[in-house]
């Protein structure tokens, strides 16, 4: 996986246990051949970008590279080491390949709630090089009859989420003021809305999706949507807290064009799938308020030290 601001792999060592890693690099094409010939995968699921929206402003070229064209060689190497041919031969056995879409795809959203059939009018060049992915795994499913599918997943979050993206970046801030390591929490735009769930219920979809008997496409999100300001609300009350003596909003963390509401139709998820989250924004919100007050009491307020690296 190419680096991001926020090195993972420790992390992630940690939480697999005996799993192996194989590495690969998603802006070199020949690591993600040998990568696929070495494993013999049955599934490939793409999880990797630069996913940061304000990064892909700073950064906007690799940001086509990585998560735009990072998507294409996943699905050559996954071609090539199947033995499909460009004439459409049936080649070696299915790889099944799950691509990570987003609603950032949707953007300047005309239509709420949005499902499968919304237009897209992504807002960032990261929203851009994604709407790439998802054409492209379409492409790939129509061109070489490939087991290929996009998840339109709305924002997933848990404690395991980045410092720099809203949720934990609020669920950190409450805690570290809770615990008296700092006073203020500096953020952007309050007024944004989001379709937030719990990260593991959209896992849970990736999987259901690879297991269908045709290759389609979803959107994955719980139907409900907040505004940035409710989740800082929910987040200070539970610890006790009032938000106004401790909020700043910063023009530091504007971004030069905003996504401002977004809302899932998980309809079609619903009915094809049997899936439904199973938790929703309360339940989620408190549970990464508890986790980092538990996480910043046992490192003596040493976690999470990533803030100020967010602003674009
Ligand atoms: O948490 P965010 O940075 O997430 P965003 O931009 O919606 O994107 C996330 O979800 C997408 C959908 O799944 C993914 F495709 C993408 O990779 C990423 O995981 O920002 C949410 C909202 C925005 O409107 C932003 O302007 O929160 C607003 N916001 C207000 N203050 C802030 C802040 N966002 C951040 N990161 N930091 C702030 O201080």
């Amino acid at each position: 996986m190419a680096g991001q601001s926020n090195p993972r792999v420790r992390h992630l060592r940690q939480l697999l246990g005996d799993v192996r890693l194989v590495r690969g690099d998603l802006l070199d094409q020949g690591s993600l051949i040998a990568a696929v010939e070495r494993v013999q995968p049955d599934e490939v699921y793409n999880l990797a970008a630069i996913s940061y929206v304000p990064m892909s402003w700073q950064q906007a070229e690799l940001t086509g590279e990585v998560t735009g064209l990072g998507v294409l060689r996943v699905l050559e190497a996954i071609r090539v080491c199947s033995g499909i041919s460009a004439s459409r031969s049936p080649g070696r056995g299915q790889i099944r390949f799950y691509q990570a879409s987003t609603s950032e795809m949707f953007g300047q959203v005309t239509v709420t709630p949005q499902n499968e059939q919304t237009p897209f009018h992504p807002r960032s060049p990261y929203g851009v090089a994604k709407a790439y992915g998802h054409f492209l795994t379409q492409n790939y499913r129509e061109s070489y009859g490939m087991f290929a599918v996009s998840g339109i997943m709305f924002n997933h979050e848990s404690p395991r989420r980045g410092a720099e993206f809203v949720t934990r970046k609020v669920s950190l801030g409450v805690a570290k003021i809770k615990l008296g390591y700092e006073r203020q929490l500096r953020l952007g735009n309050l007024h944004a809305s989001r379709d937030w769930g719990f990260a593991g219920d959209y896992v849970r979809a990736m999987q259901l999706m690879l297991g269908q008997d045709q290759p389609a496409d979803y959107v994955i999100g719980t139907g409900v949507t907040h505004a940035v300001e409710a989740l800082v609300e929910r987040a200070f009350r539970h610890a006790g807290l009032d938000w106004h003596d401790h909020v700043v909003t910063d023009t530091a963390f504007i971004r030069p064009a905003e996504v401002d509401r977004l809302c899932a139709d998980p309809a079609k998820a619903r009915d094809e799938l049997g899936w439904e989250p199973k938790m929703g924004f309360e339940e989620l919100v408190c549970m990464m308020v508890d986790a980092d007050l538990e996480l910043l009491a046992a490192s003596g307020g040493l976690a999470g030290d990533s803030f100020g690296t967010d602003s674009w």
